[in-house]
């Protein structure tokens, strides 16, 4: 038996030295070594030998199976480096040497990834994230914000009515009425998503844009708590110190209310038509929830209190990435895209 080994293996080595291609080497590795090749038909002989004979035998089987298994994982590589030199030698225009075609993959628009760093900012702090419809109802986007009907505060966002009596948010504002409403007190919600205003466009305006609305309402929850997040989401974005003012800001959901302003990133304060040459951004408008609007959410204002702010997503996407005009974000022209590709 030893002896029919040794004979298969010189006929084995001298034909796969032979094989002058792949397909042949491949051809052999199943006819020696595949389910019905030689060695394991041989293999099968095993059960009918003497104990010290089989011993000897499954020893030598084996180590043939791994020789020749080397043998002809060398061979396999010397051809295709063979068939690499030929291809090139052959004057053919079939280079294999070449690398496979480059399909591209997208890349993340950058307001979503400066709205999944804040998402996972938040979330770090225990908020939800909640959604709420771009196409809103009237009640939500202004009455539940103590906005009423024929309110002056209704001018300072020019509406895209639909005919139905409907119209496309204003603001991200709805969210937090919604919020309450559906979660009760208390509550830690952020609400990213897209806003329409009838407004002229410039390097800082557009028709359409994003804001990511926060709340957070327990009890005792103060202007120190306000500030304390508001400095720590933009710490948090920018991975440094930045410059920034807090000035009162009306609006009829918040009392106080303030404006937030970050100094201008492209021009460095400066003044520039990003920030109409005041040197500063207006950015993250926040304040005190007014009582009537917990009460809209179903909340008791003499139990609970809370902040919320509504933070230009847009306008800090283009202040991260030193993007000095709004429109670039909207423009989908992939040279610009492609510069912040996180996949
Ligand atoms: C509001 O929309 C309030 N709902 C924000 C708020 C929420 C205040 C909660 C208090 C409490 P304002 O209209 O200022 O506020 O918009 C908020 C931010 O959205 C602005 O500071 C700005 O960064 C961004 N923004 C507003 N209009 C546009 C626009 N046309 N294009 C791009 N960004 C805009």
């Amino acid at each position: 038996m030893i002896g029919k080994i040794s004979k298969l293996r010189d006929v084995a080595v001298a034909k796969i030295k032979e094989a002058g291609s792949s397909a042949e080497v491949e051809e052999l590795r199943v006819k020696l070594l595949g389910k019905k090749g030689e060695l394991t038909e041989m293999l099968k002989d095993l059960k009918n030998m003497a104990i010290e004979e089989r011993k000897q035998f499954g020893q030598e089987a084996n180590a043939l199976k791994n020789e020749l298994s080397e043998i002809i994982e060398a061979k396999f590589k010397e051809l295709s480096a063979n068939d690499v030199k030929k291809s090139l030698s052959s004057g053919s225009n079939f280079d294999i040497s070449l690398p496979g075609t480059h399909y591209k993959l997208g890349s993340l628009h950058p307001v979503t990834i400066v709205q999944k760093e804040i998402e996972k900012i938040f979330t770090g702090m225990g908020f939800n994230i909640v959604d709420g419809p771009e196409v809103e109802e009237e009640f939500y986007n202004f009455e539940a914000l103590n906005i009423p009907k024929h309110h002056p505060a209704r001018d300072m966002q020019d509406t895209y009515w639909l005919e139905n009596g409907s119209l496309l948010r204003t603001h991200t504002s709805p969210c937090q009425v919604r919020a309450m409403q559906k979660y009760g007190a208390p509550l830690k919600v952020i609400a990213p998503g897209r806003c329409f205003r009838n407004e002229s466009t410039d390097a800082s305006h557009e028709n359409t844009f994003f804001q990511l609305e926060g709340m957070m309402i327990d009890k005792n929850v103060s202007i120190a708590n306000l500030i304390y997040v508001m400095k720590l989401l933009l710490s948090e974005v920018f991975q440094r110190d930045v410059k920034i003012r807090l000035r009162p800001g009306f609006f009829p959901f918040v009392e106080p209310g303030f404006e937030l302003d970050l100094n201008c990133m492209i021009c460095g304060g400066k003044g520039c038509p990003t920030c109409k040459h005041s040197g500063w951004i207006e950015l993250l408008p926040c304040g005190m929830v007014h009582p009537n609007v917990l009460r809209y959410g179903g909340i008791d204002p003499e139990e609970y209190t809370g902040f919320a702010f509504g933070l230009g997503l847009t306008r800090l996407a283009m202040m991260k990435y030193g993007i000095s005009d709004i429109r670039v974000l909207n423009s989908g022209d992939l040279r610009a895209m492609e510069q912040f590709s996180v996949r």
